[in-house]
């Protein structure tokens, strides 16, 4: 028969060259890029800035030595779509229960770049996007979704607190150390820091308590929650209960 290459770069005469045949065979390629940094064309505007092109290297090093830890190959199905602001609660966790995100686009203002209250790119892409690659993150993200379809107000209001104090401004457990995954935090390196200071107060994440917790949406949080390392976020109980462990709010 015929042989295939295995990539498409390493060409034999005669040969069907390879090509991928499912999305997830892209992964093959992606890190065998043909200039790396290093390796400016003359006509590229950067080439003769040495700053320019020693920044670039080190961003493209930081992925290439952090991806397989950061963003999983996992697939999970999640997907943006574009809105031009803030939905309502009910809205936004309607999309959640068809794993849709309803994702901002515009950048934060260049003057404070440490905290924004609103969401912007930076948030969506770097706090929200590598946590919806995780199997049982994008499942409770779900979940939440589910339970709010057709809820009255209220029910809403709760899961929109429970969202707010997980999803976005969760901190947990990884043995002894706190940790923060909520993408407020990690798409904020001024919160970031204080989250993790002895300046906050940290309560253990109950449903119970959590889903009434009053907030602000335009300061740091005075209180987080920390989800122990067996709570549903990292180790999900099976999906039919915890749908009911929801709803019991
Ligand atoms: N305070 C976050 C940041 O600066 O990235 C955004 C929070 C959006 C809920
Ligand atoms: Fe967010």
């Amino acid at each position: 028969g015929v042989t295939v290459h295995e990539l498409s770069r390493t060409k034999k005469k005669d040969t069907v060259p390879w090509f991928p045949r499912s999305i997830q065979e892209l992964d093959r390629f992606a890190n065998q890029i043909l200039s790396y940094g290093a390796e400016l064309d003359a006509d590229h505007p950067g080439f003769k800035d040495p700053v320019y092109r020693a920044r670039r290297k080190e961003f493209a090093d930081i992925v290439l030595l952090t991806c397989h830890v950061f963003v999983p190959s996992a697939c999970t199905g999640f997907r943006l779509r574009p809105v031009a602001g803030l939905l309502s609660s009910r809205d936004f966790l309607a999309g959640l229960a068809f794993r849709v995100f309803h994702s901002t686009q515009y950048i934060r203002h260049a003057s404070k770049p440490m905290y924004t209250p609103e969401p912007d790119i930076c948030h969506e892409l770097l706090g929200h996007v590598p946590l919806f690659a995780d199997p049982s993150f994008a499942q409770f993200s779900q979940e939440i979704g589910l339970a709010s379809l057709g809820a009255p107000d209220d029910f809403i209001e709760k899961l929109a607190t429970v969202y707010w104090f997980t999803v976005e401004f969760g901190l947990c457990k990884e043995g002894d150390s706190l940790k923060a995954y909520g993408a407020g935090l990690l798409s904020s390196f001024g919160e970031l820091q204080y989250c993790l200071s002895s300046k906050p107060e940290i309560r253990p994440l109950v449903l119970e308590n959590t889903s009434v917790q009053k907030y602000s949406v335009t300061e740091f949080q005075p209180i987080y929650f920390v989800a122990e390392t067996n709570h549903s976020i990292y180790n999900p109980i099976p999906y039919p209960l915890q749908i009911q462990q929801i709803s019991l709010l």
